[in-house]
């Protein structure tokens, strides 16, 4: 299996994570897709990583996709549980922490894209994506409560995707001071952060 895509994607990461807690074996072929020079949409018409590659299949996308799939690979740290509300939980939290990385990104491509002049660039429409990244932050931080994990006392897939979207705003956003504002989310994330998954995935 190719993994591609770049170290500073959350979604990307997110998918790496969940590869090294399922232990499967897959090369990671590095890919910026803002870069001009790539033919944009190859295996994603999209023009958009993460994307998986297996042999004699077409790439598969996106992160969601990619990460429900591997989770079936293998019983190893099964992180998607099969069925029931505990399935659609685990997938709420992922649509949450997906989410505020779709919001923040928009925020972060109004105020650098380079196909836009300092004068097309839109105040308003920034505050806006932004309101929605603080308020994923409270439901985030409201819904852990004093949970060890976000779905209670076991490892999930939630855990991954909310440590990635944490992660990535340190990174891109470190003005944001979630860490003063929901103490819980801090101490899940320095917890998350000891996993070799979370250690050797940090974005760059
Ligand atoms: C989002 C992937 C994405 O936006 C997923 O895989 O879960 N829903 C998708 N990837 C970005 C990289 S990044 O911002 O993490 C991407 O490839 N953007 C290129 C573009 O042209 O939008």
């Amino acid at each position: 299996m190719k993994l591609i895509g770049s170290t500073s994607s959350a979604y990307v990461r997110k998918v790496r994570i969940v590869l090294a807690e399922k232990r499967l074996e897959y090369q990671f072929v590095q890919e910026n897709p803002w870069d001009q020079e790539q033919t944009p949409g190859t295996g994603n018409p999209l023009g958009k990583v993460p994307r998986l590659v297996m042999d004699g299949c077409d790439a598969m996308f996106d992160s969601r996709v990619i990460v429900e799939y591997l989770d079936t690979l293998s019983p190893v740290g099964k992180l998607i549980p099969g069925t029931g509300r505990e399935r659609a939980e685990v997938k709420s939290w992922e649509a949450l922490a997906d989410g505020l990385l779709d919001a923040g990104a928009l925020a972060r491509l109004e105020a650098t894209w380079p196909g836009r002049s300092s004068d097309q660039r839109c105040q308003a429409w920034m505050e806006r994506q932004l309101g929605k990244v603080r308020a994923a932050l409270a439901v985030m931080s409201q819904g852990l409560g004093d949970k060890s994990y976000c779905c209670g006392v076991h490892f999930t897939l939630a855990d991954v995707c909310v440590g990635s979207a944490l992660g990535w705003l340190d990174l891109r956003f470190p003005e944001i001071a979630w860490r003063d504002e929901h103490p819980n989310l801090a101490l899940l994330f320095a917890k998350l952060a000891e996993r070799p998954s979370f250690a050797s995935t940090r974005p760059e």
